[in-house]
């Protein structure tokens, strides 16, 4: 079976996306020795996802090393902030500063009824010349405050309408079935099991 390398820097992601893809033996950049930044220039997590995806399948050429590569863009939008953070999620207020970019959030909305809000995540595919992309979406609405586990980006903001709870309360299980990254990940994965 093809070992697939995943294009992240961000440990939360491997972890979810190593259960979500349980079968498939899913390498990450440390794995292959690969530590150079990625710029993501793109304005849709569609285009950031291919970005980071053909850099890291051009280094694995480089190296002689047959892999297929994904890549995953996730990022935070809320309908009255029009989109924000949206692609910049991860630098809104402070480069990956969690905590900041979360208060940030919090002090945009301060006031504001409407608190509805989506993530999405686009995974990339990447082998020879073959590109393909899977996105998947879920849905929700902005807490007032944080409300339950810190740990991983907007996701104790995130009340999720599918479980009447937040992410950050969310056993990782509960999280996997209905997130934008399980959701894209479940996409990927019945393409993969029918053509790998
Ligand atoms: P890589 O680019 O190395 O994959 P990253 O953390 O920079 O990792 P993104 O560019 O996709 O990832 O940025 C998305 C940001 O959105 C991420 O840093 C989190 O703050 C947030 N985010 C994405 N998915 C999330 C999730 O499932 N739960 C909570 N926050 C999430």
């Amino acid at each position: 079976m093809k070992k697939i390398i995943l294009a992240t820097s961000n440990n939360h992601k491997l972890k979810e996306m190593r259960s979500i893809l349980s079968g498939y033996e899913v390498l990450s950049l440390k794995d292959i020795g690969f530590s150079a930044e990625i710029d993501e220039t793109g304005n849709t997590t569609e285009e950031n996802s291919e970005i980071k995806a053909r850099a890291v399948y051009e280094y694995c050429k480089g190296k002689g090393l047959d892999y297929c590569v994904i890549a995953d863009d996730a990022g935070l939008f809320i309908e009255s902030l029009n989109g924000e953070p949206g692609v910049h999620s991860a630098r809104y207020a402070a480069d990956h500063g969690e905590e900041q970019n979360r208060q940030k959030v919090l002090s945009k909305l301060d006031g504001i009824e409407n608190r509805k809000a989506y993530f999405e995540c686009a995974i990339c595919y990447v082998y020879k010349d073959e590109v393909k992309h899977f996105i998947g979406r879920t849905y929700g609405e902005i807490t007032k405050e944080k409300i339950g586990s810190d740990t991983f980006g907007y996701d104790c903001l995130f009340f999720s309408d599918d479980l009447q709870k937040t992410f950050g309360q969310a056993s990782e299980e509960e999280k996997n079935a209905v997130s934008h990254r399980g959701r894209a990940a479940v996409k990927f994965k019945n393409w993969l099991d029918e053509n790998a």
